[in-house]
């Protein structure tokens, strides 16, 4: 039987995994290859999940944590998949803490000779990285193992950044890992998208740094830090909303919960809303104070439907994130005449 072909697609949070994903997998579909995608969140409810969903991939989430924690499940839904088709590539967006030697070798103990492993791929953000130049030791434990672990880095968001900064960002790189193959991108332009999808497609996985002890430890704690909360609610308008009203109200919804994340000393991670009705979706997208608001998908007028909020941020216990979410939530959508039918919180 065919090998089921892994294509995890790593990095921290907000480096632009699930819009990777989703180019990729539109490409690879085109070419007439079958796709089928796990996203792997800690919270139940959340954005990444119902984006995916709505552009109609093959698709199933694993949720509660890593993905290394949950390999039973994993087996369970590719047998599922496999019964009905054997995908070309399995894409896998693990969440954005994971360790990948762990994860790695958790699938070769796991699922040996029947897959067949892309090799270890992870994203960073440009604009993101340049700003540790000088202080790459500051990197965040997950974020830095993850470069060092990685076969191939894809230096994404290329858009956000002037030809002349590569240098410093690839030597921030090399300073972490200088065996990796490294790939220019912008997942909103395409650039490098051809690039990474033969690696994902060809490639192969041969190096696994091993994970000691120590850094078992150091990683877990540094999950203890971070929070992630999400919020479904079906909502209703006063008056229909033009798509820049609606653009308007994710933005401020967003903002509300990034400052009141701020205003506690928490850290954001990446705070994200989609809002969808029978025809459209719109993803808002926030990952730090310092960027705008940005937006992927498309909507005519709004005059209902169903809201996703998802904050993920550190230092702040979830509960906290909760009650930030809510109090945003009623602070900012009767300024729009955004009524909430209906909600649900922390499971279905
Ligand atoms: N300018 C620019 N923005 C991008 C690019 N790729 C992704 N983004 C934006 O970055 C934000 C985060 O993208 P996601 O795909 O949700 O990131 P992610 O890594 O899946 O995030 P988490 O799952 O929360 O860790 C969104 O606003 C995207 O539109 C890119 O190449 N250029
Ligand atoms: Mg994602």
């Amino acid at each position: 039987m065919k090998k089921v072909r892994f294509a995890s697609i790593g990095g921290f949070y907000g480096v632009g995994k699930t819009t990777t994903i989703m180019e990729l997998g539109k490409k690879v579909s085109q070419e007439g290859k079958q796709v089928a995608i796990i996203s792997n969140d800690k919270g139940a409810i959340n954005v990444d999940g119902e984006m995916i969903r709505r552009l109609g991939f093959e698709a199933e989430e694993i949720t509660g944590g890593c993905i290394c924690f949950y390999l039973d499940h994993l087996g369970y839904i590719i047998d599922t998949i496999t019964e009905r088709f054997v995908p070309d590539v399995l894409f896998i967006e693990p969440v954005a803490y994971f360790l990948p030697s762990n994860l790695y070798d958790a699938f070769e103990k796991k699922f040996g000779e029947t897959v067949d492993l892309a090799p270890v791929i992870i994203l960073v953000d440009a604009p993101r990285l340049l700003s540790y130049q000088g202080h790459v030791e500051e990197l965040p434990f997950p974020e830095s193992r993850q470069i060092e672990d990685a076969e191939v880095v894809v230096i994404n968001k290329m858009d956000m950044v002037v030809p002349d900064q590569l240098p410093a960002i690839r030597t921030i790189i090399q300073h972490v890992n200088p065996r990796a193959r490294l790939i220019m991108m912008s997942a909103k332009t395409g650039m490098g998208l051809d690039e990474l999808s033969s690696v994902v497609l060809q490639g192969r996985h041969e190096f696994l740094p091993v994970v000691t002890m120590t850094v078992f430890k150091t990683f877990v704690r540094s999950l203890t830090e971070i929070g992630e909360r999400g919020e479904r609610y079906a909502i209703e308008v006063e008056r229909s909303l033009s798509l820049s009203e609606v653009k308007d109200f994710l933005s401020h919804l967003l903002m509300g919960i990034a400052e009141k994340v701020t205003s506690l000393e928490g850290e954001i991670n990446h705070i994200k809303a989609i809002i969808s009705d029978e025809n459209f979706f719109l993803k808002a997208s926030l990952v730090s104070l310092y960027q705008e608001v940005d937006f992927a998908g498309d909507m005519e007028n709004l005059s209902g439907g169903r809201l996703v909020v998802d904050a993920i941020a550190s230092k702040l216990p979830e509960d906290v994130l909760y009650s930030m979410i809510i109090g945003a939530m009623q602070q900012v959508a009767p300024r729009y005449g955004v009524k909430i039918e209906e909600r649900w919180g922390k499971s279905e």
